[in-house]
């Protein structure tokens, strides 16, 4: 996955004419994009092929089964075209380990959640689901931008994995203390897909990430 705009294009748009002219706007700013159940619904498993021939592609599934289903679903993800894939870790270590697997290494577990929601059962659980992230081998982890300082905090546990960070925009969180807080990549849907001008959005937030890696 390149490493450049810093920015992971989460296109939750629901038909897959949206979804082709968002992506021609923006790629030249994005450095892969997510896909969610929203589009994946609307569009078609096809749609992550035909995206992952444009950028990378993280399937945003959020796994969350037994590890043979995991399993499955993971390895269906991959032969799609995905580059790699979100699961959840509060299903235990096994059906994690089962994902880093079947995707080779390549995926990322949600830790605290970005809403508001997000605080009540996820976030005291959340050192200890980057810790297990680290234990079975995954890519890296997803970290909310709403609450840069626990990015921060999970940083320090997880050394030098990766940190996708949703937040952005939409939900009240900013690129720029989310990346001084160390996160690698912003994962930004709404601010760039809603906007009446996806590519200066997305323009903007990427000179917003620049400037705060000064
Ligand atoms: O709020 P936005 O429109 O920028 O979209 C954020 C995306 O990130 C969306 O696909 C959502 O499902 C995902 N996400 C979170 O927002 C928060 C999390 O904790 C994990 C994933």
């Amino acid at each position: 996955m390149q490493k450049s705009s810093r920015i992971i294009l989460a296109l939750d748009v629901t038909s897959r004419s949206d979804a082709r002219r968002v992506v021609e706007a923006v790629r030249d700013h994005v450095d892969a994009i997510k896909v969610n159940w929203p589009l994946i619904l609307a569009a078609g498993p096809e749609i992550v092929r035909e995206l992952s021939k444009v950028k990378d592609v993280i399937c945003d599934m959020k796994i969350a089964d037994i590890p043979n289903t995991n399993r499955l679903i993971v390895e269906q993800a991959m032969a799609l075209g995905a580059s790699a894939v979100i699961c959840h870790g509060f299903t235990g270590d096994d059906s994690v380990k089962a994902c880093v697997d079947a995707a080779k290494g390549q995926v990322f577990v949600v830790t605290e959640m970005s809403h508001p929601g997000g605080r009540q059962f996820t976030a005291p659980v959340a050192d200890r689901l980057a810790a297990l992230a680290k234990a079975a081998g995954a890519r890296g982890i997803v970290a909310p931008a709403t609450r840069p300082e626990r990015i921060a905090d999970l940083r320090r546990i997880i050394g030098d994995m990766e940190i996708i960070s949703p937040g952005v925009g939409a939900q009240g969180g900013r690129a720029s203390d989310a990346i001084r807080a160390g996160a690698d990549y912003i994962i930004v849907g709404r601010a760039i897909y809603e906007s009446p001008d996806p590519k200066s959005a997305a323009e903007k937030l990427a000179a917003e990430v620049k400037d705060s890696l000064r």
